[in-house]
Parts: structure tokens; C-alpha cells; sequence
């Protein structure tokens, strides 16, 4: 169902008119409001009358996590605090979180962005959501609540952890939607096992997944052991939360961006040009319609592409590849990009291995070393050590002809690597540089 038809829906000459206006009137306000921006422009020695086009964008300079970062906690709001009525933060694994907030309006505009969300990803009145992404300051867990509640949907907010109540839960309410990381379902499907149930005599039709990459061999993985439809769905807390993008569980050939909201461009991670549609790049985000905590040309990290054309859908907001791993996240192994997802579809390919792999990387002396640590079925890992090492060599081989890289391939028992209950953590660098 599309729960927005006219936006959802829009000519894209109607949708360019919207966002130049609203692109204006948001410069208008951020330069006015936010000292952090009225500097940047003028260093650039721009103002917003200078951007008559949506062409003209590319003048303002970019904001990166540094900004926000050096703008902590509240530098950046565009309102006074009385109109700010929730607070986010995303947890940042390395410095200081990134703070966010939201008016009243703001936190509507989130929830209409989620109540479409989930209509895209199969869910309609009637549906039970169990909502296993974290509440607090992650945005998944509310964001979604929010867009349920919105939409007429009923939503069990479940939260994340606490594993097994969380299969008595599904047992018993019947829920008929699942929206978590990818991971975590993953982890709620084994624990289920171990109760001696089985996703797939649950009710779930659909499975939201986001908030961290995932490759397309793991959804096929998924959707096989679970029994039900997964689709895609991307966002950031600087740009609202979930609900940036969603894919369509139609076509689940890439996720629709909610163009009327937020502005997307594809630039040259190093270059910073940017890129036409098609080509791969880092993603950048305007916010036009955000009161509190508009972003422009917010660089994402995230490695994506845009793709113009029609849905079979019905909807005319472009469409971003599935996200293959932030810029940050790629590894350089002896020279050579490697993002983890490129290794988890190698992974995903090879009979008998399961969907929990980490990647260590060591440095002995000036070398590189990526050791690829993957669970395999208690079937594989038997007495006999000799299809081991086979599946070892075959795995290394793969990786080698696919990536370029060498890896030491480690296979290890069921249940070995450690289980999150929000996002994977699939690397460990011990190189310090
Ligand atoms: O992860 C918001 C979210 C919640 C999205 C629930 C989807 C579902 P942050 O914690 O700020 O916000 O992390 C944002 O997570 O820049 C991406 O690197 C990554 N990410 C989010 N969704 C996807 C996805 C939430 N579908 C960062 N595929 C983003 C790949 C994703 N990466």
C-alpha cells in the first residue's frame, strides 16, 4: 500500500518545484539561526539568495560528524530549547555521540515518514509489529513505534534483549511483522530454535531490517531460514532516524528516498564532486522541511548509488542501492578496499556456513593480516577435520579470485562469535593506525 499518494507519487517536476522552495526557506532559516552555518557561508563567501536552482546546491560547503561533533551538544539546533521536545543521540563508537533533536512538528514529519516505511515494507492496519530495535536515545526503537502508531498498526514495543521472553512474546501475541537489525533476527531465530520453535510456524509475513549493512546474499539467507519477506530500510539520526529511505517489498530492488524531505546527492569521497546518478559514491543529505535540526549537505559516510528510474511500485522517489559499507568501515588491506559486506557475500555463497562472522585485522611488522572467522553448522563441525580444512581452503579461495585479498579463514563452533542485540559488530582492527 502507499500511504502518502501524492507524495509518494509525485511528478518529478512537482517534487523539484517543492524541494527548491523548500530548500530556500531552510537556508533562509539555518543562516539566520545557526551560527555554525552563517559562518559557513560566509567563508564561502555565498549567501542563500546566491542558490536560485537546485543545481546551486553544490556552492554550500558540506557538514561532516566533526561539525556536529565540535557543535556538542546543542550548537547546531535552529530553535530555542522551549520548542524542542525530544533529544537523540547516536551512541558513537569513537568520540562524542552526535546529539539531535526534534520539534513537535519534527517528530509528525518522523512519524509519517515511518508510517510510510512500514506501508512500503508490507505493513498495513491490522498488522502486529514486534519492534526489536532499541528504544532510548538509538532512534530505531521509537521511530518505528511512532510510524506503527501512526499508521493504525498495532506495535509491541519489545525493545531489544531479553531474547527469550521475546519468543514467548511472538508465540503468543502472533505477531505478523518483525522490525530489528539484521543481525539480532538472526540471533532471535536461533534462540527460538533452542526453545523448540520455529520462525516459520510464527505468523511474520514481513521483516524490516535496517541500521546496518546487509548484503543481498543475507537477505536471501534470511528469508529462507525465517519464512518471510525482507525488506531494506536505511536512516541516520542526523537526517531524522529510520525512514530516509525504505525499499518497496514489490520490486526490493533498492530504497526509495523520501525526496520531499531531504535532498540526496552522490559525491566523490575524496573529490568531493559530485556524481551523476548511477555511480557509486558517498551519500550526502540536505533535510528541507526539519525544524530543529536541519542538516545541510550532511556527508553520511555511506557508500551508495541513485537510480531515477520508474518503480514497479507506483512510486517516483528515486531509489539508493542497498548501502555496501561506509568509507569509514572500509578496510585497507595491503593496499586493497575491502568492505566487510563484499566478504559477507562470499561467506553467504558457501554451503554449510552460517550468517555470524567477524574480521580481525593484525599488522605484524608492516603487513597487513585479515583473518576471516565464521561459524559453520554442527554438522560441518565434526571429528572429522579434514572437510574443515577444505571448506577453509575453498572459503580463503573465494575471497582471493572475488576480493583480491588473502585471508586466513577460521571456522569456528555455533554460537561462538558474540550476539548483539542491536547493531553487528563485524570487525576488529588491532592495527591502531
Ligand atoms: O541506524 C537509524 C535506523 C534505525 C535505520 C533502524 C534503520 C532502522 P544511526 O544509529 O544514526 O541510525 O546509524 C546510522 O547506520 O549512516 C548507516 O551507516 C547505517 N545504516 C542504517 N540503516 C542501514 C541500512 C540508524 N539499511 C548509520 N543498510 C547509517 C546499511 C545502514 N547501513
Amino acid at each position: 500500500m502507499i500511504y502518502d499518494i501524492e507524495y509518494e507519487t509525485m511528478p518529478r517536476e512537482a517534487m523539484e518545484a517543492i524541494q527548491f522552495r523548500r530548500l530556500r526557506s531552510t537556508l533562509d532559516r539555518v543562516c539566520a539561526t545557526v551560527p555554525f552555518y552563517r559562518k559557513k557561508f560566509q567563508e564561502a563567501g555565498i549567501t542563500p539568495g546566491d542558490i536560485r536552482s537546485l543545481e546551486d546546491l553544490r556552492k554550500v560547503p558540506f557538514t561532516t560528524k566533526q561539525d556536529l561533533r565540535d557543535n556538542y551538544p546543542f550548537g547546531m539546533f535552529a530553535v530555542p530549547m522551549d520548542n524542542v521536545v525530544r533529544i537523540h543521540a547516536s551512541s558513537g563508537t569513537t568520540g562524542q555521540p552526535t546529539v539531535v533533536g526534534y520539534t513537535a512538528r519534527d517528530v509528525n514529519t518522523w512519524a509519517v515518514l515511518m508510517a510510510r516505511s512500514l506501508a512500503a515494507g508490507g505493513a498495513g492496519r491490522g498488522d502486529i509489529i514486534h519492534n526489536a530495535y532499541g528504544y532510548g536515545l538509538f532512534t530505531g526503537g521509537l521511530g518505528v513505534h511512532y510510524g506503527a502508531e501512526k499508521m493504525g498498526a498495532s506495535v509491541i514495543p519489545v525493545s531489544g534483549g531479553n531474547t527469550k521472553r521475546q519468543i514467548i512474546i511472538m508465540k503468543d501475541f502472533g505477531p505478523t511483522i518483525i522490525t530489528a537489525t539484521p543481525s539480532y533476527t538472526l540471533h532471535l531465530a536461533e534462540v527460538a530454535e533452542e526453545m523448540g520453535v520455529s520462525f516459520k510456524d510464527l505468523k511474520f509475513r514481513f521483516g524490516i531490517f535496517g541500521a546496518e549493512p546487509w548484503s543481498e546474499k543475507m537477505r536471501e539467507e534470511i528469508e529462507k531460514k525465517l519464512g518471510l519477506t525482507a525488506v531494506d530500510i536505511y536512516g541516520l539520526s542526523e537526517v531524522i532516524g529510520p525512514g530516509v529511505a525504505i525499499e518497496c517489498y514489490e520490486a526490493k530492488k533498492g530504497l526509495h528516498i523520501a525526496e520531499d524531505h531531504f535532498i540526496p546527492e552522490i559525491i566523490h569521497p575524496e573529490t568531493g564532486e559530485v556524481l551523476p546518478y548511477g555511480e557509486s559514491g558517498e551519500l550526502v543529505f540536505t533535510s528541507i522541511t526539519k525544524e530543529a535540526f536541519p542538516v545541510i549537505r550532511y556527508r553520511t559516510r555511506d557508500i551508495t548509488s541513485i537510480n531515477p528510474e520508474p518503480c514497479i511500485c507506483g512510486r517516483t522517489l528515486v531509489r539508493m542501492e542497498k548501502v555496501s559499507g561506509r568509507s569509514d568501515d572500509m578496510l585497507i588491506i595491503r593496499g586493497v578496499n575491502v568492505f566487510p559486506s563484499q566478504i559477507e557475500s562470499v561467506l553467504m555463497e558457501m554451503e554449510g556456513v552460517e550468517p555470524h562472522y567477524q574480521l580481525l585485522v593484525d599488522r605484524e611488522g608492516n603487513l597487513d593480516n585479515l583473518t576471516v572467522m565464521v561459524e559453520v553448522g554442527e554438522d560441518i563441525f565434526s571429528d572429522r577435520v579434514k572437510p574443515l580444512q577444505e571448506l577453509e581452503k575453498n572459503i580463503s579461495k573465494n575471497i582471493k579470485e572475488t576480493i583480491g585479498v588473502s585471508a586466513k579463514v577460521k571456522l569456528v563452533e555455533p554460537k561462538t562469535i558474540a550476539r548483539s542485540e542491536g547493531k553487528a559488530v563485524r570487525v576488529i582492527d588491532n592495527r591502531k593506525i
